[in-house]
């Protein structure tokens, strides 16, 4: 017997932390946390509940092990066991005859979380001539890059230094449960130290918990109450005064943009304290220096996603925290080969390019907007992320799948996301999904997605798979390591997948390398990194210089900012050029409730509130995670929570079984009392039953605690086209019902008429 300690990584979150498997005879026997690598801390991994499943998930009983076609009609849950040289022949022989009838563009492609690296697909794609990849990007970091990009010229990162930072500033962000790590960790050190922590948040979450401050916002307001705060900062001169003179510009128009909203309209608008209000405004401004972290809660509010990151960027800039020690830094672009090479979206030809489906409707999030935009980041050396910031809209795709318009997406290649749970509409979804001609799913599961496709291909996970993480591509650095084992039975990496199916198409030019591993090699070559020096250490990382802006560039004058100013636009140039407006402009939070349904509703005894989705809670992540069953013991079941009074006021107890619903759908879940604001309904999601026998009736129970049955993809944010998954106006009764999820063998529902 043979026994090796082989360093390999986690990756069931963002981290990707290093490990050492113990591999017996090709075999991992164990799995440890690695000290010596990221994140050189052994804490991080024991307050982590995650990354032990790695052993269990190399060898469990529910991976998909081979590649399975569709034997019956479409979600029966009939399959064959294939060959992949059967699978890639005929999935190639198909994509090929659909492009021949419709064109390449027929092809289009979804993606979810940072599960995998996406450029192999992405890569795939534009040599296949399609440009329709689908994505989280418009309800996921997308909008802050692209409003980072237009304000600075590049994206910016919070930079918390103990000691420097003197305020923190927590925007619709949660890391306790989110990132229960590192950067966790760094919070909790932050709030015990003098410097002030402001949490802005409709719910009080642990991170509000520890706050020296904490803004229950109404959801959905975010951008009047930034535009508030600014108001405070220039009506009491906290403004600093040199950073603006000589670096912003549009700074008397935001002045006088911002003058009607004073600390009692924006408490009237926010429902939050105008003292408060006052308050957050000076700790930010006094700090020498104030970082600011934004998340989801912002980035999924819909038609204000836009105008409140746009605020939020004014907000650093007059108070100077920009590209400085301690508030935020521009990052370097990497010095290895970025993802926008690796994904050659330069390959994409003009005539598919031009078939884009977002243009003209999300003016921004297309390659057009791509295109004014590139000139002016390249101008100082940096490339945005071109896929994430013109991938196109569900909504479009899902209409060109519907109806046809204004061509037909016949096919789809779903690569680790679970659209049928974690896109927004499901039952739209689910149709349309169901209509197609071929439907490839790469996942390490039978979801409830795969379980509607006609092939489904067995990939490769963590630990039998080498990563290299790289932010995206839009900083100087990249973590990962090797596999610790070649894949367990006939997975294969989704990279193979992507390689074996363009050498049949054509692409063999564009695929030198034979593995991931050879890839991710030549893509840290061009930094001089070795690969395998790399896995020795797990990170490449170098920090970048502040106030990058004062550098004299080749014609000895400051650099500035890659903006069509060269200044921190406070007033944007660019987007009335797009129909957008210049300065940052709220408007109301949507309503998916129409008058009908609210009649009915409270003839029905249901009362109207409003609903936010999907704030995260350990230990599950997205639709994740439901197959492990310690952790369906600690959190059975699916659950929407409210304040305490707002329960009595809707005369419901904790343990009631509640139906929350939209005119989209609805979805019943086990309420309980949680401490946020009033008025106010947290409803979970991504829950499914990996247990039950998949596909039809139940299709793992998404319609029944599925909270994408309530939301709608529509774009409601003009520029970018965010969808609504936060501040939604919804419907709560109390049904008499047992949900499955607390029977212990659990029952299948049908879907409803
Ligand atoms: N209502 C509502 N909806 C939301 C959100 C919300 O807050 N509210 N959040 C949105 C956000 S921000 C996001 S990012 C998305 C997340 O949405 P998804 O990314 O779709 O969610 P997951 O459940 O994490 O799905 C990941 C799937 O990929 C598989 N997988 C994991 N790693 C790999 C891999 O390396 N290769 C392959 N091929 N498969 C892999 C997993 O088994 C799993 O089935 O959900 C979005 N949807
Ligand atoms: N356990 C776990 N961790 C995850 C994930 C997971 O599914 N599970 N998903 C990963 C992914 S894909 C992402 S994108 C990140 C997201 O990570 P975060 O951005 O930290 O997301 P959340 O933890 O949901 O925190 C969002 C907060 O915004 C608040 N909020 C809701 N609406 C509003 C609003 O209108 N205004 C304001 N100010 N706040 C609002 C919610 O109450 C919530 O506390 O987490 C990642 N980490
Ligand atoms: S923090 Fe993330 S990557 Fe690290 S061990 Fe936990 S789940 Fe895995
Ligand atoms: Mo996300």
């Amino acid at each position: 017997m043979t026994t090796e300690i082989k360093p390999t990584n986690c990756h069931y979150c963002g981290y990707c932390c290093a490990l050492l498997a113990t591999v017996e005879d090709g075999r991992v026997v164990k799995i440890d946390p690695d000290p010596a690598r990221y994140p050189y801390d052994a804490r991080v991994l024991a307050g982590c509940r995650r990354w032990r499943m790695n052993l269990d998930a190399l060898d469990g009983a529910d991976r998909v092990n081979y590649p399975l076609r569709r034997a019956g009609s479409r979600g029966s849950g009939k399959w064959e066991r294939v060959s992949w040289d059967d699978a890639l022949d005929d999935i190639a022989a198909r994509l090929q005859e659909l492009a021949a009838e419709h064109g390449p563009e027929t092809l289009a492609s979804a993606i979810g979380g940072p599960h995998a690296s996406f450029w192999p697909l992405h890569r795939f794609m534009n040599l296949f001539g399609s440009p329709n990849n689908m994505g989280i990007g418009q309800i996921c970091w997308n909008p802050r890059i692209w409003m980072d990009a237009l304000t600075f010229g590049w994206t910016v990162e919070a930079d918390i230094v103990p000691g420097v930072t003197e305020c923190l500033f927590l925007w619709g962000t949660n890391p306790a449960e989110s990132d229960n790590s590192a950067f966790w960790r760094s919070v909790l050190r932050f709030a015990k130290s003098d410097a002030p922590l402001v949490v802005v948040d409709p719910r009080r979450t642990q991170a509000a918990a520890v706050a020296d401050l904490w803004l229950p916002v109404r959801p959905g307001t975010d951008c009047t109450l930034a535009l508030g705060l600014l108001q405070v900062i220039i009506a009491e001169n906290l403004v600093d005064r040199a950073f603006v003179d000589a670096w912003c510009f549009g700074y008397d128009e935001l002045a006088a943009c911002v003058r009607h909203y004073t600390p009692e309209y924006v408490a009237s608008v926010c429902d939050v304290p105008a003292d408060d209000i006052v308050r957050a405004a000076r700790l930010f401004a006094q700090a020498g220096a104030a970082a600011l972290v934004s998340g989801r809660g912002i980035d999924q509010a819909g038609a204000n996603v836009a105008p409140t990151h746009r605020a939020i960027c004014c907000l650093r800039a007059v108070t100077g925290n920009v590209d400085k020690p301690g508030s935020c830094v521009l990052a370097d672009a990497p010095d290895f080969v970025s993802e926008m090479e690796l994904e050659m979206t330069d390959a994409l030809k003009p005539e598919h390019r031009a078939r884009c489906l977002n243009t003209p409707h999300t003016p921004l999030q297309c390659f057009d907007g791509y295109d004014l935009v590139r000139p002016l980041t390249e101008r100082l050396g940096r490339t945005l992320p071109e896929r994430y910031l013109t991938s196109a809209h569900p909504h479009l795709v899902l209409r060109a799948m519907e109806v046809g318009d204004p061509y037909p997406v016949r096919a789809l290649i779903v690569n680790a996301t679970n659209p049928l749970l974690t896109y927004a509409d499901t039952h739209r979804v689910f149709e349309a999904f169901m209509g197609l001609d071929l439907l490839v799913v790469l996942d390490y599961y039978m979801t409830p997605t795969a379980s509607i496709a006609d092939y489904v291909l067995p990939i490769a996970g963590a630990i039998e798979r080498p990563v290299l993480q790289v932010h995206g591509g839009v900083a100087n650095m990249g973590y990962g390591g090797p596999a610790a084992v070649p894949p367990y039975y006939e997975r294969r990496c989704d990279y193979d997948v992507f390689r074996e199916l363009g050498l049949r198409l054509g692409q063999k030019d564009a695929w030198p390398e034979e593995t991931l591993a050879d890839a991710f090699a030549a893509q840290l070559a061009r930094a001089g990194v070795d690969w395998d020096a790399f896995c020795d250490l797990g990170t490449y990382w170098q920090q970048p210089a502040y106030a990058k802006h004062e550098l004299l560039g080749p014609d000895g004058r400051p650099q500035g900012f890659a903006t069509t100013t060269g200044k921190v636009e406070l007033a944007s140039e660019l987007l009335p050029r797009l129909g957008g407006p210049r300065l940052p402009t709220p408007t109301r939070p949507i309503t998916l409730c129409p008058q009908e349904l609210l009649d009915d509703a409270r003839a029905k005894g249901a009362a109207h509130v409003a609903m936010i989705t999907g704030s995260r809670k350990q230990p599950y992540n997205a639709s994740m995670y439901f197959n492990n069953a310690s952790f369906r013991e600690k959190s059975p079941y699916p659950v929407a929570e409210m304040s305490e009074a707002t329960a009595e006021r809707l005369r419901l107890a904790p343990g009631d079984c509640v139906e929350v619903a939209t005119d989209n759908g609805s979805a019943c879940f086990v309420l309980a009392v949680a401490r946020m604001r009033d008025d106010l309904v947290n409803v979970d999601y991504g829950w499914w039953h990996p247990e039950w026998e998949p596909g039809a009736p139940a299709f793992g129970g998404i319609w029944e605690s599925n909270v994408n049955c309530l939301t709608s993809c529509k774009p409601e944010e003009p520029m970018i086209g965010t969808w609504c998954y936060n501040a939604v106006d919804c419907v709560v009764r109390k049904v008499d019902r047992v949900l499955s999820w607390e029977r212990p063998t659990g029952e299948s529902v049908g879907k409803p008429d």
